[in-house]
């Protein structure tokens, strides 16, 4: 039994890993989170009062984080801002939130010797072109595009460095595109699901020949407590489900599911910098940590998302407009 400490557990998905955790360990969790307007406390409604504890908190926040710190065997470190639209329109919290709040992080696991895993993503190497071969791997060479996709890369680098100058006892993860619930209406998936559900046609960025790697929340979760189990401090970890779709295709299968007809969506103004293609080869964390997916079949665990927003209108309903009229403003 551990004491985790989840930075960013009222987020997407920082709150599907400690649904996991706490259904399929005894961990006892705590969350950290600033509930910026990504962040839902309901996400983590119904959880056991005796394993789980929440604390409203910035990770900037030195004080704060050092006396959690100093009651908690391992940290889970997913706070961030997330969103690469809302990165070209106002980069400075992903600065603040992405660069300094990991540097604040890290320097309370060094003075406190704490277990350190990094939540990261695989847009710091970049994109490839649709008809390359090549999948990214551990040895990628960093290549972020977006003012979100270089912050991130940024912390990367900070813990890296923590690594080896201070002993920070750290491992970090690169994960491709998620989906499940809890996810917020401003995300691809999401935000064309609950388009359809409010009446709205879906809404793709240029031709939609963009590629993602889709992996199911729940397989990012199981990914993060292997590494947590048997990682090797200091080592970085590729997380991908060989769930590689393009755009377009994502948003028929999400019509088609709606029973809509598979062309009632707009093409909206292109994101400036667009990445082309994502892709990720996971087989290190699979030969050496023993590592497998369990959600292999895209469209029913997309069918399964469609029924948990269906089901979930009170959770989601009053950020729809904002995060519409926040695109609006952009043509998109
Ligand atoms: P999210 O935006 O849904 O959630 C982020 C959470 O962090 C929110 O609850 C927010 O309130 C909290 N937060 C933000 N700033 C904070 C601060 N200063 N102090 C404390 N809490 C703060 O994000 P997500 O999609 O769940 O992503 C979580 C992590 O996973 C991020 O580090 C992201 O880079 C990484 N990641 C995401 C994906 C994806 O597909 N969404 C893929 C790979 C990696
Ligand atoms: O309305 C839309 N239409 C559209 O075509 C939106 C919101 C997005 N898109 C496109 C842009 C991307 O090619 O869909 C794709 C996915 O977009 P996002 O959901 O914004 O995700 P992405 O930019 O790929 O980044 C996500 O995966 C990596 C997460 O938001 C990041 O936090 C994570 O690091």
């Amino acid at each position: 039994m551990s004491r985790v400490l989840v930075t960013g557990g009222a987020g997407f998905i920082g709150s599907n890993f400690v649904h996991y955790v706490l259904a399929n360990t005894d961990h006892t969790v705590t969350v950290l989170d600033a509930l910026t307007y990504a962040g839902n406390r309901a996400s983590l409604d119904g959880l056991p009062a005796d394993r789980f504890e929440f604390v409203h908190g910035d990770i900037r926040n030195a004080e704060l984080v050092d006396e959690l710190f100093a009651r908690h065997d391992l940290v889970v470190h997913y706070a961030a801002e997330s969103h690469n639209d809302n990165s070209l329109h106002d980069p400075r919290p992903f600065l603040e939130t992405n660069i300094i709040g990991t540097y604040t992080l890290l320097e309370a696991a060094r003075r406190h010797g704490t277990r350190f895993h990094h939540i990261s993503t695989d847009e710091v190497y970049g994109d490839l072109e649709l008809d390359d071969p090549a999948r990214f791997t551990e040895d990628t060479p960093y290549n972020p595009s977006s003012p979100y996709s270089s912050t991130k890369a940024g912390s990367d680098l900070l813990v890296r460095a923590w690594v080896r100058s201070f002993g920070v006892q750290a491992t970090i993860s690169n994960c491709s595109n998620n989906y499940g619930p809890f996810q917020h209406v401003e995300k691809f998936i999401p935000r064309q699901i609950t388009n359809v559900l409010t009446g709205e046609r879906p809404k793709l960025y240029g031709a939609g020949e963009n590629v993602r790697d889709w992996i199911h929340a729940n397989d990012h979760s199981s990914a993060v407590l292997t590494i947590l189990e048997k990682g090797v401090i200091g080592e970085t970890y590729l997380i991908g489900a060989d769930g590689e779709k393009n755009n377009k295709d994502v948003v028929e299968l999400i019509l088609q599911l709606l029973g809509q007809e598979p062309d009632a969506y707009d093409h909206v103004v292109d994101r400036p910098g667009h990445d082309m293609r994502y892709a990720i080869d996971s087989t290190k964390l699979r030969t050496e940590l023993g590592w497998m997916p369990q959600f292999s079949d895209f469209e029913s665990g997309l069918a399964d998302t469609i029924e948990w927003y269906r089901a979930h209108t009170g959770w989601w309903g009053p950020e729809k407009a904002a995060a519409e009229a926040r695109y609006k403003e952009q043509g998109q």
